[in-house]
């Protein structure tokens, strides 16, 4: 593979986790070009158009070519897109090794990680590190939890405020209400609860989840951050380190930028309305 960097092309759908991969771009400051899409304001849905790339048609996907190599290589899944990127160009995103006196030597040991683990630059961690885990914790943890209970919670909305034909309309808002009532809202405050403390317990002010840098996770992370926030689910009294963290990735050059560029792609605002 050459030095040179590979042509990154970006599919982004509005109010979508595609946000968190723009956001990294900006951060490891990689070239890319955009693919815009836009949701059906109706169904709310993406239509078909991203299914030429990848079979799932699901936002985002990245295409990355190598101007030495053939194929376009489609990469799709936000967790394993963050993986590949920041493992690729941008290793000051994973986690710094864990600070605790311990001899280097243990991660050359039997297990022999060290020569193929993502520590060639010393102060990386390795999958000995607890904050290895961690850092692998909240990448998974962002789609594999707790987007499947915000998934949920937008479905309640949608039953309870879409239009639909008068004999179904009772029927979906009761389901809406029993989903809310004995589902979404105590899960998704057992998530907010479990969060806020992880943040407080950081010794880094709460700034990011792994560590006192950011990290992948952290790109992970900002989605269901914001779109909690989003849904009015964030009450700072309640939860200062969530509003603050949401704050702080807000007021970075790179989320701006990312913004920014949308605004310039589009013309219109970025926007996360989503409930
Ligand atoms: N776990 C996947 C989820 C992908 C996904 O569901 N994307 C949504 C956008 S947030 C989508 O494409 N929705 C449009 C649709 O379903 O039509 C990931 O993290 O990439």
């Amino acid at each position: 593979m050459s030095d040179q960097l590979p042509k990154i092309t970006l599919h982004w759908l509005d109010k979508s986790r595609s946000h968190r991969i723009l956001f990294l771009l900006e951060e490891l400051q990689l070239p890319y070009e955009l693919k815009i899409y836009k949701r059906n304001p109706i169904t709310n849905l993406a239509g078909s158009a991203l299914k030429l790339i990848h079979p799932l048609g699901k936002f985002p996907v990245i295409e990355v070519r190598h101007e030495d190599q053939e194929e376009t290589i489609v990469i799709a899944e936000s967790a394993v897109i963050v993986e590949y990127l920041v493992e690729n160009f941008g290793r000051h995103l994973l986690p710094d090794k864990d600070d605790d006196g311990r001899d280097d030597g243990r991660h050359n040991g039997d297990g022999d990680l060290g020569e193929r683990g993502p520590n060639e630059e010393g102060r990386t961690a390795t999958p000995r590190d607890i904050s290895w885990l961690r850092y692998k914790y909240f990448l998974h943890y962002a789609e594999g939890s707790v987007m499947n209970v915000l998934l949920i919670a937008v479905m309640v909305t949608f039953l309870r405020t879409t239009p639909l034909f008068l004999l179904v309309r009772p029927l979906a808002r009761a389901i809406a209400w029993q989903l809310e009532k004995q589902y979404v809202k105590n899960t998704l405050v057992t998530h907010i609860e479990f969060l806020e403390d992880e943040l407080s317990k950081q010794g880094n002010k709460g700034d990011f989840f792994v560590g006192d840098k950011l990290t992948g996770a952290d790109i992970m992370m900002s989605f269901p951050v914001e779109v909690l926030k989003a849904r009015g689910d964030l009450d700072s009294g309640r939860y200062p380190f969530l509003v603050r963290y949401l704050e702080r990735l807000k007021s970075r050059e790179t989320w701006k930028r990312a913004d920014a560029k949308i605004f310039e792609v589009t013309g219109v605002e970025r926007r996360m309305d989503i409930r």
